[in-house]
């Protein structure tokens, strides 16, 4: 049995989450907010981690990789390696080249605080660079890595919304808008499993809120 843990309002929660409703794996989840997660598990204290009859695991697109190598079917990475390797090219760039460097805006655009203009600067440059090539690997026909739904379209749904809110509200425009992404997440938005993803973390979000404001008196 599969324990997932942390809490879904988190993208990386939700990247793992949509997997394993995909699947239709059995799990369960264990709510861990940031500062109460179990360091044994992921010594960061990040989540989101799993919890499996073999071990804890840490780090997403590790447990990604692991879920489709033990429930193999509906296959969510295709069988031929090299197709395969593209897949994981797009969940890489999601990643590391979208995601990370969006999180810069995350202080600012979603939690109240601030982030320097000169930090402004230098993230809109990396993402309207990094963003022109996701654009040229991208394929959005109709699913991000082509015409099946892989693990690259669970990346997505979570990823590319932020990127798109993040510079939105920091830049007044979205930097995403010259990619198919609205129809897309509309066209993916009516799946089973991103329409239970999208409805909890509403819930939990409330409840992220609320433990804000009674952190803050
Ligand atoms: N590389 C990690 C990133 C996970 C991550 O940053 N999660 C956030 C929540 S969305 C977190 O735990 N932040 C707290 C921290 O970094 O200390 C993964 O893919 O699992």
């Amino acid at each position: 049995m599969i324990t997932l843990c942390g809490f879904a309002a988190s993208n990386y929660y939700n990247k793992v989450k949509l997997a394993l409703l995909e699947k239709d794996v059995p799990f369960s989840e264990e709510l861990a907010w940031v500062g109460e997660t179990d360091l044994a598990a992921s010594p960061l204290g990040k989540v989101p981690y799993l919890k499996t009859d073999e071990g804890a695991l840490c780090e997403s697109t590790v447990m990604l990789e692991y879920i489709e190598a033990k429930y193999p079917q509906p296959a969510l990475l295709p069988a031929d390696p090299f197709a395969a390797a593209k897949v994981r090219e797009l969940l890489r760039y999601l990643e590391l080249h979208l995601e990370l460097v969006a999180r810069n805006l995350y202080p600012e655009a979603f939690f109240g605080g601030k982030v320097s203009d000169s930090a402004k600067e230098k993230t809109a440059q990396q993402l309207e660079k990094n963003i022109a090539a996701f654009a040229k690997l991208a394929k959005f026909s109709p699913y991000v890595a082509g015409d099946h739904f892989t693990l690259a379209d669970c990346a997505a749904i979570v990823h590319l919304p932020l990127v798109s809110g993040a510079t939105k509200i920091i830049y007044g425009r979205d930097f995403l808008v010259d990619l198919p992404v609205r129809d897309y997440l509309k066209a993916v938005g009516e799946r089973p499993s991103v329409v239970k993803v999208n409805a909890d973390r509403k819930t939990n979000t409330d409840l992220l809120m609320q433990r804000a404001r009674a952190a803050k008196g």
